[in-house]
């Protein structure tokens, strides 16, 4: 078994966890933030048998699509000066996904 931990954006989630609940796998949702943007996003984690990893795979690469996001870095120009925001467009990917091997799986 593997457990695929997918970090995805707010506005796919409900509709990446509808695509997976629908097509028979188990998930569980956590609301999470990104270290960069400080802005919110959702992890899910899902266990799944390794024969059907890939068809996952495809569910959440169909179901998530990459945006730019507008940002603003804080510079200072000299010593002692004060921060000047400076506006930056990040590209925030589809999915940001871990997988990892599952050594037990229990419920009781
Ligand atoms: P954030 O940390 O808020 O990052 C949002 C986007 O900002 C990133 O999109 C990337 O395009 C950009 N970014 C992040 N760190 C940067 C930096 N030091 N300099 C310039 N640009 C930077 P994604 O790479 O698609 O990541 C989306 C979200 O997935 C991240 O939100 C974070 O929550 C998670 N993530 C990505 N890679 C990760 C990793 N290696 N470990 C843990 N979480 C990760």
């Amino acid at each position: 078994m593997k457990l695929v931990i997918a970090i995805v954006q707010d506005q796919d989630s409900q509709i990446l966890v509808d695509e997976v609940t629908k097509n028979d796998f188990r998930v569980t949702k956590l609301a999470t933030s990104g270290g960069f943007l400080k802005s919110g996003n959702t992890t899910l984690l899902m266990g799944v048998e390794e024969d059907r990893l890939q068809e996952l795979l495809s569910i959440i690469e169909n179901n998530c699509k990459s945006r730019e996001v507008a940002t603003s870095l804080l510079t200072v120009t000299m010593p002692g000066d004060s921060y000047v925001p400076y506006p930056i467009n990040v590209k925030v990917g589809g999915a940001t996904i871990f997988i990892v091997d599952v050594e037990e799986f229990i419920q009781f």
